[in-house]
């Protein structure tokens, strides 16, 4: 069997979400293991950004001439994608989304003169989002159908993208994982100051692209209960379509100057480093990258029972799990938490050892590594 040097084109959404994360990550530890790898994208990735000597990145240029109501993207992209398969001998092209990275995958499979192996990612939105949407169901089936290999970040997506598109092909459920070493706890509590956070202030911490899955507005009213029981601050990171309806909520409740709105920020491991409590509080999710990140810097998370999220968060163990919309319990939840400092520290320690154990980059890259090497030993 071979083991290192593969030819690897990798294509995401290059910018900022769980998906662009873990396509990229996986990209550079992959690089560091001394593969070649290849992004094929609009953009540059945003997290790739140190120099590596076998990481290249193809840009996807669209031209849009007058006739086009539309940029042609995906036709751009399958272009690039065919020209990449022959001039870099790819043997592996990893698509994150079925739509359309998968179906511009195996198009440019059709067009280049060399055999390469699709392997398709799927992260959630493309299934439980479009997979509902009957003028794209059809579509995504046959991009996850044609490609060699899928894999999916969860159990519970897997199965619903069974359920929902109606997929029969076999499909590898491969967790999503963090680079534990990106996660430290803050001891200088520098960043606190830095955010004029006192010292006795509790931090309860939200990331999202603030989409209406996400229910923020959830997130506020039970940061609100906490508030009323104890000093705490809640950090706010992301932006998207109910940031507005967001800062409204929180002045209504008269709790601006517990909340800090952080807005987009890329070295999340930081903020996750002076944090006490992880809400992910959304009615959709396949797996929710953000607890897995917030657990790897010891913190723990109350999600709930949806998707993905109890496969990541044990209940009672690292975290807690509840009911969508169930403001009550959640916030009673979060307070015992963040008032015993015994079960916090036992959850927090529960919770870096399960990514340690479940999660860990090097555990789940070697995941794909055979996933690619199988399909290679096919032919
Ligand atoms: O959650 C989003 O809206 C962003 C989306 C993305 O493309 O990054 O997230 C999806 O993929 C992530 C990485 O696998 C998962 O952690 C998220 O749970 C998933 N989002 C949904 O299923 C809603």
């Amino acid at each position: 069997m071979r083991k290192i040097g593969l030819r690897i084109g990798i294509t995401c959404y290059p910018s900022v979400g769980g998906s662009g994360v873990i396509a990229t990550e996986l990209g550079k530890l992959l690089a560091e293991k001394g593969h070649q790898i290849h992004f094929i994208s609009s953009n540059m990735p945003f997290r790739l950004t140190k120099l590596y000597s076998n990481i290249y990145f193809h840009e996807v240029e669209v031209s849009n001439y007058p006739v086009f109501q539309h940029p042609p993207y995906d036709l751009a992209l399958a272009s690039k994608m065919a020209d990449v398969i022959d001039q870099e001998q790819l043997d592996i092209l990893h698509v994150h989304y079925a739509v359309p990275h998968a179906v511009c995958a195996i198009l440019a499979k059709q067009m280049a003169k060399r055999d390469v192996k699709i392997v398709t990612t799927l992260h959630g939105t493309d299934i439980t989002v479009l997979g509902v949407d009957l003028s794209l169901k059809n579509i995504i089936r046959y991009g996850i159908e044609e490609s060699d290999c899928v894999t999916t970040v969860s159990n519970s997506l897997k199965k619903q993208t069974e359920d929902l598109v109606g997929v029969r092909k076999h499909m590898n459920v491969i967790y999503n994982f963090v680079d534990e070493r990106d996660y430290k706890r803050d001891q200088s509590h520098e960043l606190k100051e830095n955010l004029g956070i006192k010292e006795y202030e509790k931090v309860v911490i939200h990331i999202s692209n603030f989409r209406k899955v996400k229910r923020v507005p959830d997130v506020i009213r039970v940061f609100a209960n906490i508030v009323d029981k104890m000093p705490a601050r809640l950090l706010l990171v992301g932006d998207g379509p109910e940031y507005i309806a967001v800062r409204e909520l929180v002045r209504e409740l008269g709790i601006e100057e517990n909340v800090l709105f952080l807005g987009k920020q890329e070295n999340v491991s930081e903020l996750f480093s002076i944090a006490d409590l992880k809400l992910l509080l959304s009615e959709k999710e396949s797996f929710g990258l953000v607890l897995l990140e917030a657990m790897a810097g010891g913190v723990p998370c109350i999600g709930t029972n949806i998707g993905g999220i109890p496969e990541v968060i044990q209940n009672q163990e690292t975290g807690y799990v509840c009911s969508v919309q169930d403001i009550d319990t959640i916030s009673s939840k979060a307070v015992k938490l963040l008032s015993d400092e015994d079960l916090w520290k036992q959850f927090s320690n529960a919770a870096k050892q399960r990514v340690h154990r479940e999660f860990a980059s090097e555990r789940i890259v070697q995941q794909y590594e055979q996933l690619y090497e199988s399909l290679l030993a096919e032919g």
